[in-house]
């Protein structure tokens, strides 16, 4: 059964949106049916136990456009596996049933059973799907979502952007380990921790090439399989071409550069960008960009696709795939791009404050704030687990899920005490390691006024062992934030936010908060639902490096019973 789609439109209009909607040429209904099942794969040559959607990985790609509704029938066939599928950077503006956080948003779908995810996409750009149960993403489970541009009936779908180009290219970005996620998840909850290492391999469209010598256990790399066939991006001469990139990395921040050909940076997380030229891009798990690139090279050679891990020391190569002027699928004989130096944080702090707004579609921001949340960042012990928390908290998430025990008032399934907003930062030291190490746990929630502004800002710290600080991308579900500001150090409440960008931030779902760094970010509380904002490393948001948002819960429209059967939700007992 669907999600009440109808519901979703109706409450779509209640939000002011109807007279747009309204005037969309003739929304469809863009119905999948997907069955979710474990397959032994070779995406790196190596076989492996992968999560895939109708046999594959990554997932089908969902093309739709603006002010369609996706109906996504998804049937759990992982046998011993429960599941959920988040939509990333989709809103779910009047379905926040469907956004698909285990926990948060819903009951997880039990093995052999079956949900409908439908929702309205209603903002054009590039976005990405993905499990959001356990660490399942890292088993395979992802894929891209496309929205195309609403045009008006014989324009050329392009002509409402602020940009041409005559064809496009998608590039799904991940690292890819050969440890199965259940020996990455226990490595992690054991005391002492066991960290699985940096990824075997990067993935470019759920293909990479591991070095079959050195394979843990020998006949199961396959340097000949067609699985791992390196891909190849055919284009033109003298074409402009779109590349859609989206990074479901479980660890790495990425960075992705097309030998010999500049990128022209459109889009972010489904936003028009201010354009500007770069050589290679970096990007952070859960984000997305449209670069533009011209095939204007020699065309009788052809360019390698590379990617290459930053702001961690890499003991990964390098992910490559092949741009083709002639069809040819030869390796080209040049050495594949390395990238920026891993450790170079200016170079990518440099990268996002060059991201604004386009200015024909600048969104300000409100003038100010009506609360703000300082969230300080550290890794930390709980009872000799390693753990990473907010203000001293790391977050669990409860059973039953917050929408469904909000909404019905099951108030004894989580704890009531709302986290803290704020920490000790007057002479906090963001460079040593943590003075006590000890956080506690939560799974309290903030709940905000619906309606008004928050700003949150994350304030990046000196991990448990000395001189080390990590990057961490924050995705927040439900919405997009304004990006108001960078800052390496400690932030300081009294001075920085005078240099905020309240002119042309980019809007945005995932940020990066840079090693030793802070991002300041704003958004308004207007989506009715309950939403998680939290790291979009796997490892880490399940280390508890997350806080949920609940806002205008009584305006939210009955809950559709697919989305129970755990916890309270039937009633039950925990
Ligand atoms: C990952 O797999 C390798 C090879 O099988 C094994 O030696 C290692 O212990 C595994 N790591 C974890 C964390 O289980
Ligand atoms: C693969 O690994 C073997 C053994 O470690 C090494 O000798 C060889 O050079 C490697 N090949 C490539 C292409 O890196
Ligand atoms: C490797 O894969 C190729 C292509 O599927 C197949 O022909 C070959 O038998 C495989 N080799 C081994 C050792 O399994
Ligand atoms: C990066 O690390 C190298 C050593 O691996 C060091 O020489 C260099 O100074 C570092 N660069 C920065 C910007 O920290
Ligand atoms: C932190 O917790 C450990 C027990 O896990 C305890 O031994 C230690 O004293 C605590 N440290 C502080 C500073 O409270
Ligand atoms: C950490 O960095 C400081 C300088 O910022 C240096 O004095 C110290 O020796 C370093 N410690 C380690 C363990 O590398
Ligand atoms: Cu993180």
């Amino acid at each position: 059964m669907a999600l009440l789609p109808g519901a979703a439109r109706r409450l779509l209009c209640s939000l002011f949106l109807c007279l747009w909607l309204s005037t969309l040429a003739r929304a469809a209904t863009r119905r999948y049916e997907w069955e979710v099942s474990y397959q032994f794969k070779s995406p790196d040559c190596v076989r492996k136990l992968s999560a895939t959607i109708n046999g594959q990985t990554p997932g089908p790609t969902i093309r739709a456009t603006q002010g369609d509704t996706v109906e996504v029938k998804v049937r759990n066939s992982l046998l011993t596996e429960n599941l959920a599928i988040h939509w990333h950077g989709i809103r779910q503006i009047g379905t926040p049933w469907a956004d698909g956080t285990e926990g948060v948003t819903q009951c997880p779908i039990l093995p052999g059973d079956t949900l409908t995810y439908a929702f309205v996409v209603d903002r054009p750009g590039t976005y990405m799907y993905h499990a959001h149960y356990g660490m399942q993403r890292s088993a395979g489970l992802y894929g891209v979502v496309v929205v195309v541009v609403a045009a008006a009936p014989g324009a050329k779908a392009d002509d409402a952007e602020p940009f041409a180009y005559d064809d496009e290219h998608h590039v799904l970005l991940n690292d890819w380990w050969h440890n199965s996620t259940y020996e990455l998840a226990v490595g992690l909850a054991s005391v002492p921790m066991v960290w699985v290492g940096e990824p075997h391999s990067l993935l470019i469209n759920g293909r990479g090439r591991f070095n079959c010598s050195a394979a843990a256990v020998p006949g199961t790399c396959n340097a000949t399989s067609p699985e791992c066939d390196t891909p190849v991006f055919a284009v033109v001469p003298g074409q402009t071409y779109r590349f859609r990139i989206a990074s479901v990395t479980s660890l790495s921040a990425l960075n992705f550069e097309i030998e010999g050909h500049e990128m022209t940076v459109v889009e972010a997380d489904g936003h028009y960008v201010k354009p500007f030229v770069v050589k290679n891009i970096n990007i952070y798990s859960g984000e997305t960009y449209s670069v533009l690139i011209k095939a204007d090279q020699d065309p009788n050679r052809n360019y390698w696709l590379a990617s290459n891990v930053v702001s961690r020391q890499p003991a990964t190569p390098t992910g490559t795939a092949i741009l083709s002027y002639s069809g040819d699928r030869a390796p080209p004989s040049t050495t594949p791009p390395t990238g920026p130096a891993w450790n170079d944080t200016m170079y990518r702090f440099q990268q996002s404050v060059a991201t604004v707004a386009h200015p024909a579609y600048v969104e300000p921001p409100p003038p100010r704030a009506d609360r703000t949340i300082l969230l300080l960042n550290t890794q930390n012990k709980i009872d000799a687990h390693t753990k990473w928390a907010l203000n001293g908290v790391s977050f669990t998430l409860p059973h039953t899920p917050y929408l469904v025990a909000m909404k019905r008032g099951l108030l004894d399934t989580f704890d009531q005490r709302p986290p803290p907003e704020t920490y000790a930062y007057q002479g906090y030291d963001v460079y040593a390691p943590p003075q006590n190490p000890n956080a506690t746990t939560s799974d309290g929630l903030y709940r905000l006024r619906f309606g008004s502004v928050v700003d949150v800002v994350l304030q990046n710290a000196n991990m448990l062992a000395p001189n080390k600080s990590e990057t961490h991308p924050w995705h927040l579900h439900g919405h997009d934030f304004w990006v108001l500001g960078y800052g390496i150090g400690r932030f300081d409440p009294a001075v920085h936010p005078a240099s905020y960008n309240l002119k042309d931030p980019v809007l945005k779902n995932t940020v990066a908060v840079h090693p030793y760094g802070w991002t300041a970010l704003r958004f308004k509380a207007d989506n009715p639902g309950v939403w998680a904002f939290h790291c979009h490393i796997e490892a880490h948001f399940f280390m508890g490096m997350g806080i949920v948002f609940e806002e205008g819960i009584q305006r939210v429209a009955s809950l559709p019973p697919e989305i129970m059967g755990c916890g309270e939700t039937n009633g039950g007992h925990r």
